[in-house]
């Protein structure tokens, strides 16, 4: 398979950069900037997502994408809109009438993270963006579905949590993502024989998940990182973060809560 990853020099990118190639020797890697550390024998060619002829570029050849261009936190409505809305839509079109089979789509935990820490979600919740860069991710969940119904691209969203080595805090703890984890995940979004369009939490195995995570361990899913091992290091951690009386009950924490007035306004 040849797999094109957009999104190459963010930190999900930088790393997959390591994991991927040992699994997938052809990979071309693209984003709006060149990588600092870009070797000679990585296949790379910049585009902005935001234009069309660029993404058309990229998408050719390949037969599968992991899309995680794009901006990765919250940002202003332009911002969004351009990285996020119409370079999401530009990589499904371009994908699709390339004839690319595949695509795993980095969704995001903020898609859904209005709802309470107290409640488990599954996949088939309404979405709850926390943001406007929690609703440009269930913008892309819903442009994957419809290029699956419609044009039967085989369609994965990954609604990720944190990634890294180890949760950095006690909200870390119910959604860390194992580096090693993601890349499993990728490869179900990317071989299974079963995917048509299909979500799940991109979340290692934490005992305190908000997350029913039960459709990817259909397809196979195992996930090796442990959450509560670190539990110590993330409570101690927590201690020298301020207190957030809204974010602190949602899964979304610092999301949901900025920018928060809705119990100052009257109805
Ligand atoms: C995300 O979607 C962001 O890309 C990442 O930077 C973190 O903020 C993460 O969510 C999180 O919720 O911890």
């Amino acid at each position: 398979m040849k797999i094109l990853v957009t999104g190459a020099a963010g930190g999900i990118g930088t790393r997959l950069r390591q994991l991927l190639p040992a699994i997938y020797p052809d990979i071309r890697w693209s984003d709006l900037r060149k990588p600092d550390d870009l070797k000679p024998n990585e296949e790379f060619i910049q585009a902005d997502l935001a234009n069309l002829d660029e993404v058309e570029k990229i998408v050719e050849g390949v037969d599968g994408i992991i899309h995680l261009g794009g901006f990765s936190v919250e940002g202003s409505w332009e911002t969004i809109l351009s990285a996020n809305i119409i370079g999401c839509r530009n990589m499904y079109e371009a994908a699709y009438r390339a004839g690319v089979k595949r695509v795993v789509f980095a969704s995001s935990n903020h898609a859904v993270g209005f709802y309470p820490r107290t409640q488990k979600i599954g996949v088939d919740v309404t979405v709850r963006p926390d943001s406007r860069y929690g609703v440009s991710k269930a913008f892309g969940e819903a442009m994957g579905a419809l290029y699956a119904d419609k044009h039967g691209l085989r369609v994965t969203c990954l609604r990720i949590g944190n990634f890294g080595d180890e949760p950095i805090d006690v909200r870390r703890l119910s959604i860390w993502l194992k580096p090693e984890d993601l890349v499993q995940l990728c490869r179900i979004g990317l071989e299974h024989p079963g995917i048509h369009f299909e979500i799940f939490y991109g979340a290692s195995n934490n005992a305190a998940a908000w997350w029913d995570n039960s459709n990817a361990v259909k397809f196979g899913y195992k996930p090796v990182g442990v959450g509560e091992d670190f539990r110590a290091s993330a409570e101690a951690a927590q201690k020298n973060i301020k207190p957030d009386p809204v974010g602190d009950k949602l899964q979304g924490g610092t999301y949901p809560s900025a920018e928060y007035d809705a119990d100052k306004r009257a109805r």
